[in-house]
């Protein structure tokens, strides 16, 4: 599949380093590549973590970029939460300021029909033609899935020097948390009268959580959705769960903060806007952004010795028959042939 995808005539390390040098031609390309998956995403996963974090190729050093990063965003919540509306309001407002926003939607069900999609489009539209950089992204195409793809996408754009990332999902699946852990801050979305709380609570949304933002606050019953929200935080601390902060100096422990939006007036994105920053720095001064962003490392390698070894089990799996033996016996012994040693008695 990746080998049909053009690169046009253009060498990844050519792409690498216009990207590096801000051609949106160039970074959108290379965001192409990853998304597809295969032999040149891995290309582009290598030469942009070196482009960013220097390292050695053959005899050549190559330095990095040095020590910017980029805020990744996590934002997800339920359908029609107003997502979408909420960061286009958000990123058009950032480049107001000066800022370089770039806005990564992520749609793992894909079909491409409906209003929904067609609205945002509109709204993708009117945010693009403001200056923020979107890409919307369907995972049908990347072998390897959005675990793989997300971050080395996130990557492609923080090297093209955007700042902050924001990585939008569609709904509140297992998905969700999973592209949700893979930013430094996470930001829910909620709305009164559907029982969105409720909803994300049982998502594990909660306990992903760093900030909320209850959208569609115009609406009569925001109050009682506030209520509910802080009400399952006081519980998610009782049972330690959540992502509580804790005070250095003061030993003081506080909830995710709680902000009240009106997407579509633009009411409370400074706010929403203000938080996110806040907890950047509370981040930076905890010492836990370097921890976290360690996790998401570790997890991103996860990701692809998974994959990796899918694509080796079923490869060794495709000539056997059944006259091998028992199932869980004949997999215990490609196991242990795998790792090259005992695991498999374990
Ligand atoms: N009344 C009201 N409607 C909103 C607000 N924010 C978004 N909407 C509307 O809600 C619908 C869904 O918004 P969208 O951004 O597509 O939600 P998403 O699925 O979470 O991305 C759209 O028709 C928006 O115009 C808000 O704050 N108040
Ligand atoms: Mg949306």
């Amino acid at each position: 599949m990746a080998g049909n995808l053009p690169t046009g005539s253009r060498p990844v390390v050519d792409l690498v380093a216009a990207t590096r040098g801000g051609e949106r031609r160039a970074t959108a390309r290379l965001l192409s590549l990853v998304e597809w998956g295969g032999p040149l995403a891995d290309e582009v996963a290598e030469r942009t973590w070196m482009a960013l974090h220097g390292g050695v190729a053959g005899d050549e050093a190559i330095p990095g970029v040095g020590a910017h990063r980029a805020h990744v965003v996590g934002v997800t919540g339920p359908p029609g939460a107003g997502k979408s509306t909420l960061v286009a309001a958000w990123t058009t407002g950032l480049v107001e300021r000066g800022h370089r926003p770039a806005v990564l939607a992520v749609d793992p069900s894909s079909p491409l029909t409906g209003g929904a999609i067609l609205g945002d489009r509109v709204r993708m539209a009117e945010a693009t033609a403001s200056g923020v950089f979107i890409r919307s992204m369907a995972t049908r195409g990347h072998a390897g899935g959005l675990a793989l793809a997300v971050p080395g996408m996130v990557r492609v754009l923080e090297l093209a020097g955007f700042d902050p990332v924001v990585v939008e999902t569609v709904g509140v699946g297992q998905v969700e948390v999973d592209v949700a852990s893979a930013a430094d801050t996470v930001l829910v979305v909620v709305t009164p009268g559907m029982g969105d709380a409720v909803q994300a609570n049982k998502a594990g949304l909660l306990e992903v959580a760093d900030l909320f933002a209850v959208n569609k606050s115009d609406r009569p019953d925001a109050a009682d959705v506030r209520r509910d929200l802080e009400l399952m935080l006081d519980l998610s601390d009782l049972t330690g769960h959540g992502r509580w902060r804790q005070d250095t100096k003061t030993n003081k422990r506080s909830r995710p903060a709680v902000v009240s939006t009106v997407a579509t007036t633009g009411a409370g994105v400074d706010e929403l806007v203000d938080a996110t920053d806040a907890h950047l720095a509370y981040l930076e001064a905890a010492g836990t952004l370097a921890a976290r962003r360690e996790d998401r490392w570790r997890a991103e390698v996860r990701s692809h010795v998974d994959h990796l070894l899918l694509g080796f089990s079923r490869g060794l799996v495709s000539g056997l028959s059944a006259g091998a033996g028992a199932p869980a016996a004949v997999a215990r012994e490609l196991a242990a042939g795998l790792v090259g040693g005992t695991e498999g008695d374990r």
